[in-house]
């Protein structure tokens, strides 16, 4: 997979993308990530990336030919899906990070100020992705949320692919508790039943924990699980039980 980035503080993207996975994933060869200056796609001598709003108001806008320029530039010849990390955009969620993961090349562009020029979105994007409901200084931050969900999405880079069938979301249950050495710790104890070595008695405990876990913090995913004959009489027992609890 191929990730380009239009940014005007390539600096940002150093730290993260030096440590962690993602550095493995690039000397791997998994993926390539390339960090485009927009400062670098001005002709003026002041290299001037915003402008003031036609029709006055507050703040600065994005302009409208740096970013057409880096485009066209970046994509010569070599498709690529244009994506625009801003508030206004569809919510990135897993379901998304599994759909984009699949694109061959995908140009992130980090708008800043207080918005872009309306044409960049008519003429340029093919997507306007946001990472959640809140308006940061600068799209860098959500490009790098983006990148890690979907790098670490790419067969090879995790060690099992164990690890990403067991995320949450990944079949809509919260994942279940999970516990490592010591047995005890200031007297908070690890469920006997994991220490059992009784490996269908574990299965069950997690998928009940998964459960009851998914139906107390974020019943709203519940929806979207499918749940097995056995899953269902759970969770009627979970709902029985908490619906007692509250008398
Ligand atoms: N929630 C997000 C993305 C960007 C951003 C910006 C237009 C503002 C939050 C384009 C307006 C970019 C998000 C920069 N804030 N701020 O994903």
């Amino acid at each position: 997979m191929q990730i380009e980035v239009i940014t005007l503080f390539p600096e940002m993207f150093r730290g993260v993308f030096e440590e962690s996975i993602i550095n493995l994933a690039k000397e791997k060869h998994l993926v390539t990530i390339n960090i485009h200056n927009l400062r670098d796609f001005t002709h003026d001598k002041h290299k001037i990336v915003d402008d003031y709003p036609y029709g006055g108001g507050v703040g600065m806008v994005l302009k409208v030919e740096p970013v057409f320029e880096a485009v066209r530039k970046i994509k010569n010849k070599e498709k690529g899906k244009v994506i625009l990390l801003s508030p206004r955009g569809q919510t990135f969620t897993q379901e998304k990070a599994k759909e984009l993961v699949r694109e061959e090349r995908i140009i992130l562009i980090c708008g800043h100020y207080e918005g872009v020029d309306e044409r960049i979105r008519e003429g340029l994007i093919d997507e306007e992705l946001s990472i959640g409901d809140y308006v940061l200084t600068g799209g860098e931050l959500p490009a790098m949320v983006i990148i890690d969900a979907l790098v670490r999405l790419i067969p090879g880079v995790l060690k099992k692919e164990e690890a990403v069938k067991g995320d949450s979301f990944y079949d809509y249950l919260l994942e279940h508790p999970q516990y490592t050495r010591p047995r005890e710790y200031e007297g908070l104890k690890v469920p006997p039943v994991l220490l059992s070595g009784d490996h269908q008695k574990i299965r069950k405990w997690r998928r009940e924990k998964s459960l009851e876990d998914t139906y107390t913090r974020r019943p709203d995913l519940l929806k979207k699980a499918s749940l097995s004959e056995e899953d269902k009489k759970m969770l009627e027992e979970i709902r029985r039980y908490s619906a007692n609890s509250e008398l």
